[in-house]
């Protein structure tokens, strides 16, 4: 008997002989110490927490302030997605398309076996069976991924449903997404191990046509929990593709209005610009509530009856800190008082965690994020810009009680957003899918700390899915037409509009208060559902009449007002160029229906 086959004899008596066959390849290949099968149980997660307190990697928070909570510190390299380091491995470079690094497949496939060969010596392989969507759900996918990581096997926890359910939903006939992540960094006899082990070297790889996904070197969320970005978006984005239905990098919520009808809203923002937020808004309007369905990815497939229904295909948050305060957003502050594990936020001294915007008041002294003494006076932030937190969707107090409804829930209106100081309104209304369609493909936002490269600096993120599209942007586009056709026939597509929380002032503030107040917006784009609020035709789109949204209980002027819908023709016209040089290096993909609308665009300035 090898070694190898003494390892996966520990595999469990009903698991697929085709996922053991796998295991069994990835452990010749990779050469880990152990195998462990996970279960998923909270036996298992409570031996992994006190395993890794030991080993250092986490650090355990004082229970009075934070119970069984967690700080992990990362190596200081491995703090955000490396959208440089991503690649689709299509068969052909235009599947891919302009927006996406691409490699050929079979010299990836060299590459990544050299990387991976011996990379698990010296460390445990575990391996983790899991489903995105509720077990059983039909809009819900198993998948497999093997890690070296005890940390990103208790983020998998609880981001998706890991363990002995998901692998019984595996038969001989069932299809999963097999997943590989290894640190890369292997351990000899001897060795002392790291708290962040990773490596210089990165590769975040995706085989859309045999949907596999590779990843070595990082053990940051976006880059190593690959049920998330990896399989949810890029892979899936592509499965959607081929099967009729929307993979979207879009939060879900349900707005319940005074007179108790409920709503359903998909909303696309780029990586750090507000999905979480939005997920959790307490309305600032009395006699409305929102409750969260999801706050990162929703999966929507034109169900039966012939309306768009979406489910969140994840289990739990892994949200950003910085800017999340009892002030901005109540409802995270509360899911996160306990059971939630930290990664490069600061440590106060009596043991609980802090971050830029947790509280008016800062800290006299913290220990930073890199493990440093930290004091107000200190020149860098105290928690990472990128630091986040990783909790169950359970313990959100807004959680729907529909949140994991195996049908979904149906969507009556989709967002889309970004982070934009100029140009982009407040709020406004597509005239129409194609329009909606067009105003998702020429999204812009400004930079956030989420990925590397320079903050601030403007860009497109079509669909909120420039880092997540496994497939040519602009084939993306045209299935979001046709599916939106398919809606239109039976006369029942979600509404689209646009939002932008973040204009800002000549001198440099932001005109609108965010936030709570982002309610007026949502309590506008309802009554426009219903057919109860009036608009304005504008080059954006269809906007609020005077009178339609009370600006003034938020607390903003009439001035500033009129500065978050203000149309400035020159900065348009400019913007409408840019948008010409980007559609063009979208090339012969892009749909007419988007060629049209922008031309439409022009013409409206
Ligand atoms: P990912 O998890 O990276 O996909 O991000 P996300 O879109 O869920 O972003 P999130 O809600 O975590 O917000 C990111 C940052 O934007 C936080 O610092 C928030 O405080 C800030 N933010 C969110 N909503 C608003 C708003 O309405 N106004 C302003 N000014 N800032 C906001
Ligand atoms: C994002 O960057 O959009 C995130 C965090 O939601 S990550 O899972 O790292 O992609
Ligand atoms: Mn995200």
């Amino acid at each position: 008997m090898t070694a190898t086959a003494t390892l996966t004899r520990h595999a469990p008596d009903n698991a697929d002989s085709r996922v053991v066959d796998w295991v069994d390849s990835i452990a010749e290949l990779t050469q880990p110490d152990r195998i462990v099968w996970c279960d998923g149980s909270a036996a298992e997660r409570q031996r992994l927490l006190d395993e890794a307190v030991a080993a250092g990697t986490l650090i355990r928070l004082n229970p009075e302030k934070r119970p069984n909570s967690y700080l992990a510190r990362s190596n200081p390299s491995d703090v955000a997605r490396v959208e440089s380091r991503t690649f689709i491995c299509s068969e052909r470079e235009d599947d891919a398309g302009p927006t996406n690094n691409w490699a050929a497949p079979a010299e990836m496939r060299v590459t990544l076996t050299g990387l991976f060969r011996g990379a698990m010596r010296g460390r445990t392989m575990y391996v983790m069976p899991f489903s995105m969507g509720p077990v059983g759900s039909p809009l819900a996918r198993l998948g497999v991924q093997v890690t070296d990581s005890p940390y990103v096997v208790l983020s998998t926890g609880t981001m998706t449903r890991m363990g002995a359910d998901a692998l019984a939903q595996i038969g001989p006939r069932t299809e999963w997404v097999p997943a590989v992540h290894s640190v890369g960094a292997p351990l000899q006899p001897g060795d002392a191990d790291v708290a962040w082990p990773c490596n210089e070297t990165k590769y975040i790889v995706h085989y859309p046509e045999t949907r596999e996904i590779w990843s070595y070197g990082s053990a940051y969320g976006g880059n190593a929990i690959l049920a998330k970005k990896a399989f949810a978006l890029r892979i899936a984005s592509k499965i959607g593709e081929q099967e009729g239905w929307l993979a979207a990098h879009m939060l879900l919520l349900k707005v319940t209005n005074p007179s108790g009808r409920a709503f359903h809203v998909a909303a696309g923002f780029p990586s750090a610009c507000g999905k979480t937020n939005f997920a959790m808004l307490k309305p600032s309007m009395p006699g409305w509530t929102v409750e969260t369905i999801g706050d990162d990815i929703a999966w929507m497939a034109p169900g039966p009856d012939g309306r768009l229904r979406a489910i969140n295909p994840e289990a739990g948050f892994f949200g950003v800190a910085p800017g999340t305060g009892h002030s901005t957003n109540p409802t995270a502050i509360a899911t996160v008082q306990s059971d939630t594990i930290f990664t490069n936020v600061a440590l106060t001294d009596d043991g609980d965690v802090w971050w830029e915007g947790l509280t008016e008041e800062t800290p006299s002294h913290l220990v930073d994020w890199l493990g440093r003494d930290w004091t107000p006076d200190s020149e860098a932030p105290a928690a990472h810009p990128n630091s986040r937190f990783t909790v169950s969707a359970d313990l959100c107090p807004s959680i729907a009680d529909t949140w994991d409804d195996p049908a979904g829930v149906p969507i009556d209106a989709v967002i889309f957003g970004g982070r934009r100081a100029t140009n982009v309104p407040l709020v406004a209304q597509a005239r129409s899918w194609e329009h909606g369609v067009y105003i998702g493909a020429t999204l812009a936002s400004e930079r956030t700390a989420a990925a590397e490269g320079t903050l601030g600096e403007l860009r497109r993120d079509p669909f909120a899915m420039l880092p997540f599209s496994g497939t040519h942007m602009a084939d993306h586009w045209q299935h979001w037409l046709t599916v939106g056709e398919r809606l239109g026939r039976s006369g029942q597509a979600p509404l689209i509009f646009q939002v932008n929380w973040f204009r800002r002032g000549e001198d440099g503030r932001f005109l609108w208060p965010g936030f709570s107040e982002n309610s007026r917006a949502l309590a506008w784009m309802t009554e426009r559902i219903e057919g109860r609020a009036d608009a304005v035709d504008s080059p954006f789109g269809l906007v609020p009449v005077d009178g339609a949204i009370d600006y003034a209980a938020a607390g903003v002027s009439r001035e500033d007002w009129d500065a978050l819908f203000a149309i400035e023709p020159e900065a348009l016209s400019a913007e409408a160029d840019d948008t010409d040089v980007f559609l063009a290096r979208m090339g012969a993909k892009v749909p007419a229906a988007v060629m049209r609308q922008h031309a439409e665009f022009r013409a409206r300035l």
